[in-house]
């Protein structure tokens, strides 16, 4: 791993050389650029692959996931909708194992809570959230009639202060937006996979989220906390109804920079260094998926029960999105890699991950190989980011 994590710096060092010529040109700038290029080489790949088929996943049928600020405003009301949807149908999570799922949408969170031993700092990270947006997506157009594209949330737009992002900006075409100031809070401190605690400090919100679509009093979060004090009842899966809080966090948001995004996909040559730089890079917690959830705050910091906040979907949507990419770069080489083992920080230790490593998603729908949530575009998936 040490060998490992050095051998990346010594590339994004090299790539930074080559991205930064003299003069005064802004690395981030320069890295945006070259996020856009990735992002058409990557495309241009899986067409590609796709171009000359007649069934399965064509480049007539496939879904194309975008960006929430390019999603036309209709879709964007109606993808508001649709989990509030999620919020009212009956739950199918038994009460004997989770009394505190009342909706469908607490199922996910049900499965998330009981998964996050096995699915975080681990092998099965990135093919288990893969799995679980698309069952996600899968409900919202089943069940709650949601016919436009699954949007992501490009924190890069947004990597100077996520104030500032248009999922936030707390209209009716917004998730919402920041938490009411609450000053003199403490630090939360965060259970991290694998017995670490990470201490977040208290940033711009706070409190409820006090406008738009998710505001106190339109939304309920009612599982969790798992992951800090004070803990719900029954390992947080017991009833907790409570109001949907965050505290966006511009010190947190600079985790998702441009520049973070290029040394990641570009960076990283096989799926070891790949997965390191996403979640420790330098051997720090941290990186864009930690930076994700602790830009956002609070619900979002819990390991267990951050899908409670609906930007998780976005958030692991845009997660998704960057080892799509990284795999479009190198079809062939990249889709069915793997790397670690099958618990959270190897703790307790594990067997090494497969592709035929089975991950589980409960009452949400039967089991899944690694190897079967590896592709975008091969098995049961059929989607491409624009
Ligand atoms: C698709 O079909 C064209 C025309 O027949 C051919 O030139 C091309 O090599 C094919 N591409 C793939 C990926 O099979
Ligand atoms: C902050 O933590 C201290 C020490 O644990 C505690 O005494 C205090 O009540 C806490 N303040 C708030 C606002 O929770
Ligand atoms: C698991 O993978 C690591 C890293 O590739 C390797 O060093 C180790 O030998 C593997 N363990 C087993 C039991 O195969
Ligand atoms: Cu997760």
């Amino acid at each position: 791993m040490k060998f490992l994590s050095l051998a990346a710096g010594l590339l994004s060092l090299a790539h930074l050389a080559i991205a930064a010529p003299v003069g005064d040109v802004d690395p981030e700038v320069a890295a945006s650029k070259r996020i856009l290029e990735l992002q058409a080489q990557y495309q241009q790949n899986i067409f590609g692959a796709i171009d000359n088929r007649t069934t399965g996943c064509t480049a007539q049928n496939i879904q194309r996931r975008k960006e929430w600020s390019t999603l036309p405003k209709p879709d964007q009301a109606a993808f508001i909708a649709a989990i509030h949807c999620l919020n009212t149908l009956p739950a199918k999570t038994p009460p004997t194992h989770a009394p505190g799922a009342r909706f469908l949408y607490d199922d996910f969170i049900v499965t998330h809570i009981d998964q996050t031993p096995f699915v975080h700092a681990s092998g099965l990270f990135l093919p288990f959230h893969r799995h679980l947006v698309h069952l996600f997506a899968t409900a919202l157009r089943t069940q709650c009639a949601y016919q436009g594209p699954l949007p992501y949330w490009d924190w890069t737009l947004s990597y100077t202060d996520p104030r500032k992002a248009a999922v936030f900006d707390g209209s009716e075409h917004s998730l919402s937006g920041n938490g009411a100031f609450i000053p003199g809070r403490n630090a939360t401190e965060i259970a991290l996979p694998g017995g670490f605690t990470w201490s977040i400090p208290p940033a711009t919100g706070g409190g409820c989220v006090a406008h738009g679509p998710f505001a106190q009093g339109r939304f309920e979060v009612r599982l969790g906390p798992v992951g800090y004090e004070p803990k719900g009842p029954q390992g947080g899966l017991g009833y907790n109804p409570r109001c949907l809080t965050r505290d966006l966090s511009p010190a947190y948001s600079r985790g998702t920079s441009p520049t973070a995004v290029t040394k990641l996909v570009e960076g990283c040559g096989d799926l070891a260094c790949f997965v390191h730089e996403m979640d420790m890079p330098g051997g720090v917690p941290g990186g864009v998926h930690a930076s994700g959830h602790w830009q956002v705050g609070l619900d979002a910091l819990d390991v267990f029960a951050s899908p409670s906040d609906p930007v998780f979907w976005l958030h692991h949507a845009q997660i998704d999105r960057m080892w799509t990419m990284w795999q479009g770069l190198g079809l062939k080489e990249r889709t069915y890699q793997v790397t670690g083992t099958a618990t959270a920080a190897n703790d307790p230790p594990s067997d090494n991950v497969t592709l035929e490593s089975v991950m589980d998603f409960g009452i949400l729908g039967d089991a899944r190989t690694i190897r079967q949530a590896s592709s975008s575009v091969d098995g049961e998936y059929c989607y491409v980011y624009e």
